[in-house]
């Protein structure tokens, strides 16, 4: 019972039903034997990590384009990805790459160096996306407001350190951590927050993931 990703109108409507569902905790208790649906955007790098390991365990998740008004009124942390199957709503994507690794009985970052790794990539997005939106949003550069010049300098930081820590002969398109900065390098290009010129291991890793299928179908756009 394969379902495909990318989803319309159908996704929609079965969202606003459960916009009304509460509490979060039991957020379909009426709609029994439901898929598993993964809501997200386009965009996100965070979102783009779940549907490469859909894509790469071929499960049977429906995929399903949401906003980010959406999202704040139907999961608790008002972001992008969440996720549904049956009773479980998971609200973060580290969580959910763990159950849809769960499915497959794979491992989620099982190596610490790779847990690192993914750690490292997740707050390089964090502060990437904060300097992306304090800019867009409030006008809040690294010229005019010190946490926005903070953003940057962990962004420019965690950069520089992730092009000594990681070797891209041993990047692997199996490991999480792996994957998750690759999403991150390529939604820095996307959103034009850094560029990788100073960071040829990086440049490398990035490369190497343009060679996998799944991360060239899941490339970023509007
Ligand atoms: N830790 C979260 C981060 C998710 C996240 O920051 N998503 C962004 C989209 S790329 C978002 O929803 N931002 C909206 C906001 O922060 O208001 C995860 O891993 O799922």
């Amino acid at each position: 019972m394969k379902k495909p990703l990318g989803h319309g109108k159908e996704g929609s409507q079965k969202l606003s039903r459960r916009c009304q569902l509460k509490p979060y905790s039991c957020p379909l208790s009426s709609d029994k034997g439901v898929e598993m649906q993964l809501f997200g955007s386009y965009t996100s790098p965070f979102v783009r990590h779940c549907r490469i390991a859909i894509r790469q365990q071929d499960l049977p998740v429906t995929f399903i384009a949401t906003t980010l008004e959406q999202a704040q009124l139907d999961s608790p942390t008002m972001k992008l990805p969440y996720f549904k199957d049956d009773q479980t709503l998971l609200t973060d994507s580290s969580v959910i790459l763990r159950y849809l690794r769960q499915q497959s009985s794979l491992p989620f970052c099982a190596e610490i160096q790779d847990h690192e790794c993914f750690a490292l990539a997740s707050t390089l997005l964090d502060a990437g996306i904060s300097a992306v939106m304090l800019a867009r949003a409030d006008g809040l550069t690294a010229a005019n407001s010190a946490f926005a010049a903070k953003q940057q300098a962990r962004v420019t930081q965690s950069l520089a350190y992730l092009d000594q820590l990681i070797d891209p002969r041993t990047w692997s398109f199996q490991n999480d951590g792996h994957i998750r900065l690759a999403c991150a390098l390529d939604w820095g290009l996307f959103r034009q927050s850094f560029s990788l010129e100073a960071y040829p291991q990086l440049h490398a890793v990035l490369g190497q993931a343009n060679e996998q299928k799944h991360f060239v179908a899941t490339a970023p756009h509007e």
